[in-house]
């Protein structure tokens, strides 16, 4: 039996620079939630790519910026916890805005770790002129010793078969650490639950996408109508939160709950029932034992 490489791959960069778009490229799947808002990400979630010759999980994150409370903590600590559990770090960047301090603070947070890491430059397709990256992988090249820069556009998949190259050649050799027809631990539970927090991100504004948390309070088979059943609880802070999310007649709840419920068939690969229902959690970010309840606890 030949051996192949395997190990564990960070995404890691500052909010909104398509990190999420990015693990979802590579798998050619639907694995994380992605939103032209930023801060979407809440969570570790991973990714596998099965190959022949190796077994690459991805490691996609929140994006890491200066937390002004518990629950951003949270978020930021939760991104910088895999610093010490991965082999490779992709550390993104978006090609449009290359002078960002979000980026320098995202990149200084990760100073002292010494795992080997590749310059992700991402969204050039929105670039007119590619040769403006010269001056920008210099100076990132400054700031790191990056093993390689790969310009990617996580949108269309330019530059990702580059991407996953340059990585195999820094995971060392190993076993498959999940099964060959894994593409995620995470369960079907979660996929829903955070499918339905993207339609709630989309489709709402200022704080209310923020202050919303979901949970899924069912899911079960119901082999009579041949479908799933879900009944999930979209939890926010305030009354006036419950009334925007509710909206008019019902019609906001209405339009997340199609949308969600569409997008979770075409996860599951069969028809959904999906039940929401919206509850107010006063203050739930400020709670540390309900954020917990709700899945999101500082790493150990
Ligand atoms: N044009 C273009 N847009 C992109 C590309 N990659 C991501 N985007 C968009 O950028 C926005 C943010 O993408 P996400 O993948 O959610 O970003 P993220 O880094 O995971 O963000 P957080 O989870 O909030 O940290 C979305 O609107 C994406 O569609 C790209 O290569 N080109
Ligand atoms: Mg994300």
């Amino acid at each position: 039996m030949s051996s192949i490489r395997s190990g564990f791959v960070a995404l890691l960069g500052a909010p909104n620079v398509g990190k999420s778009t990015l693990m979802n490229q590579v798998l050619k799947e639907k694995i994380s939630i992605t939103c032209p808002k930023p801060q979407t990400t809440r969570n570790r979630i991973l990714g596998i790519l099965n190959r022949p010759d190796c077994q690459m999980i991805f490691v996609d994150t929140p994006g890491i910026h200066r937390a002004r409370d518990a629950f951003n903590r949270i978020l930021v600590d939760t991104a910088l916890a895999t610093l010490d559990e991965v082999d490779a770090i992709c550390f993104v960047i978006e090609a449009p805005e290359p002078e960002r301090e979000a980026d320098r603070f995202a990149l200084e947070a990760m100073a002292g770790v010494s795992t080997p890491a590749i310059l992700v430059i991402n969204k050039v397709d929105l670039l007119k002129n590619k040769a403006a990256l010269l001056p920008l992988i210099d100076r990132y090249r400054g700031l790191r010793d990056f093993e390689a820069v790969v310009p990617v556009s996580a949108l269309t998949g330019d530059g990702v078969p580059e991407l996953i190259d340059a990585l195999v050649g820094l995971l060392p050799e190993g076993p498959r650490y999940y099964p060959e027809d894994h593409i995620t631990d995470q369960p079907e539970r979660f996929l829903a639950a955070e499918i339905i927090r993207e339609k709630v991100f989309h489709l709402t504004e200022q704080e209310v996408p923020y202050a919303a948390a979901v949970t899924v309070d069912r899911f079960s088979e119901d082999p009579e109508r041949r479908r799933v059943h879900i009944e999930a609880t979209i939890h926010v802070e305030r009354p006036s939160q419950k009334g925007i999310l509710i909206g008019k007649g019902g019609r906001m709840l209405k339009e997340i709950g199609r949308q969600a419920r569409m997008d979770i068939e075409g996860l599951l690969g069969c028809r959904v029932f999906l039940g929401l229902f919206v509850r107010i959690q006063k203050n739930w970010r400020k709670d540390a034992r309900q954020m917990a309840e709700f899945g999101y606890r500082a790493p150990r």
